[in-house]
């Protein structure tokens, strides 16, 4: 059989299994289309049947998570962990609690995760997990009693050792506070089983800005590619939350501009820039206050775009920061249109298929999510190391870490995909580096 029916073969028997979850098989699809060379030449992952094993998540956890709201009425959620792949370590991977949340979304992102943490160069296995429980409008108590119940349940599946859950949509610094206070309550043991944890009780300096600067960092390994650079770029960005927030303040540094915030109701444009101090008043309106973005536009007297994404703004780089396929076809064409030369993917998939065939087919600097957002992951890594050893590096130490990291992963991506004669092309090369990783190590590990 030829390596292109082995693939439609497999990607058939996975869409049998995977009925009515659309993004995971968006997910499988990318991959396996972008390792046809590789099964082309490695007929032992045929054999050893890798393609099907590698889909299938080792383990899935799914559980009723009961907790009382301020009213004192009883309300039920939805929790899940999928234990994905265990090849190159503990699995590790976000929580995410947002209403949206099914199996479907997080074997998406579990599934993303296994080759984005294998090209971190750390050994981490892939998972994910979350609720379809909705932070937003939400008193602190609500949220402690919501992700204690949640815990409750979690940790007899999790351990430092096992699976390292960590943040992602809907989950920060407050949320993790609570469920590791819990874990630690019913365990007896302080390890380093959640990552993203704050300082004072073994967190890791740089994980809040990880993902941000990991990002910025790839695009600009892309640019000097190029022998270009970030100094006066015009930079789009979406979403407002963690990564959006330390994307610009990553951009600001190396001399760019960023113009774009976003949130689920709306964009705001500011062509005079998002500086240091507007930042500010982001991360207080959305870490502290939990507002809206359109409070921006209110302070700062700039454009508001209700229910708008920010890619009709002219730009040179864009930065998509909030959620999966919030880059669609036509959205792609109005920024290639606009003269977007560089697409650094922050978020999880925000790409549709055709939105990233239309980068990949223009050959514009473009750096799909498993590569570009890593340093989430990569830092939680770091953080994993610390606790193990029970010591703290400086800021200076784990950034540098983290630039070497993204540099690597630019690296590993860029020579994949030359190796395969796909030079530039950094989807096929990050899904290449990635999965060769993973199933090298499970050939040597045999039938498991
Ligand atoms: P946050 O919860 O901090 O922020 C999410 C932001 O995206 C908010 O502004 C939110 O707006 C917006 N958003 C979420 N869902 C939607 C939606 N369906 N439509 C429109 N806007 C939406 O999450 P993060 O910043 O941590 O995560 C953002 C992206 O980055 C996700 O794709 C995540 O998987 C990915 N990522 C995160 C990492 C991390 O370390 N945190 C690591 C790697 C990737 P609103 O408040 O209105 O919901
Ligand atoms: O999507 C991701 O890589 C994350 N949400 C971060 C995962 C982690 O374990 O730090």
């Amino acid at each position: 059989m030829s390596a292109e029916s082995i693939i439609q073969a497999a990607y058939e028997q996975v869409v049998k299994r995977n009925t009515g979850e659309p993004e995971f098989l968006q997910a499988v699809r990318e991959v396996l289309e972008s390792i046809e060379p590789v099964i082309a030449k490695r007929r032992d992952y045929v054999e050893a049947n890798i393609l099907i094993r590698i889909c299938e998540p080792e383990r899935q956890i799914m559980f009723r998570v009961p907790w009382r709201d301020d009213k004192g009425n009883v309300q039920v959620n939805r929790g899940f962990r999928f234990e994905f792949n265990s090849a190159l370590g503990p699995y590790k991977g976000g929580l995410r609690f947002h209403p949206t949340v099914n199996a479907s979304i997080l074997k998406f992102l579990g599934f993303e995760q296994i080759f984005k943490n294998a090209l971190t160069t750390l050994q981490m296995g892939g998972g994910k997990g979350g609720s379809d429980f909705d932070p937003k409008g939400k008193s602190d108590n609500e949220v402690m009693s919501f992700c204690q119940s949640f815990m409750t349940e979690l940790q007899r599946h999790i351990g430092a050792d096992t699976d390292v859950p960590a943040g992602d949509i809907g989950v920060g610094g407050r949320e993790i506070g609570f469920m590791y206070g819990q874990y630690k309550r019913l365990r007896n043991e302080f390890t380093g089983v959640l990552t993203g944890k704050a300082l004072n009780w073994g967190g890791s300096l740089i994980r809040p800005e990880a993902t941000g600067y990991g990002c910025v960092y790839f695009a600009d390994e892309m640019l000097k590619a190029k022998g270009e650079s970030f100094e006066g770029k015009v930079c789009t960005v979406s979403g407002s939350g963690n990564v959006a927030q330390y994307t610009i303040e990553k951009l600001n540094q190396l001399g760019a501009k960023a113009v774009t915030l976003s949130d689920s109701n709306g964009s705001i444009y500011d062509p005079a820039g998002i500086d240091a101090e507007k930042l500010a008043f982001v991360l207080e309106l959305k870490n502290i206050r939990r507002g809206r973005i359109k409070e921006y536009a209110d302070k700062f007297g700039c454009e508001y775009m209700e229910g708008k994404r920010p890619w009709g703004v002219k730009c040179d780089c864009a930065f998509p920061s909030a959620t999966q396929n919030e880059i669609d076809e036509e959205d792609a064409k109005t920024l290639l249109k606009n003269g977007c030369t560089l697409v650094s993917e922050g978020a999880n998939m925000p790409s549709t298929p055709e939105a990233a065939e239309a980068f990949v087919a223009n050959k514009i600097m473009y750096g799909p999510a498993k590569a570009a957002n890593a340093g989430g992951v990569a830092t939680s890594g770091l953080e994993m190391s610390q606790n193990a050893m029970r010591l703290a590096w400086s800021r200076e130490e784990v950034d540098e870490k983290l630039h070497n990291i993204m540099i690597a992963i630019h690296n590993q991506c860029a020579e994949a995909a030359e190796e395969y004669g796909q030079l530039g092309n950094l989807v096929m090369g990050a899904n290449i580096a990635g999965f060769v990783k993973v199933a090298d190590s499970m050939l040597d590990q045999g039938v498991v």
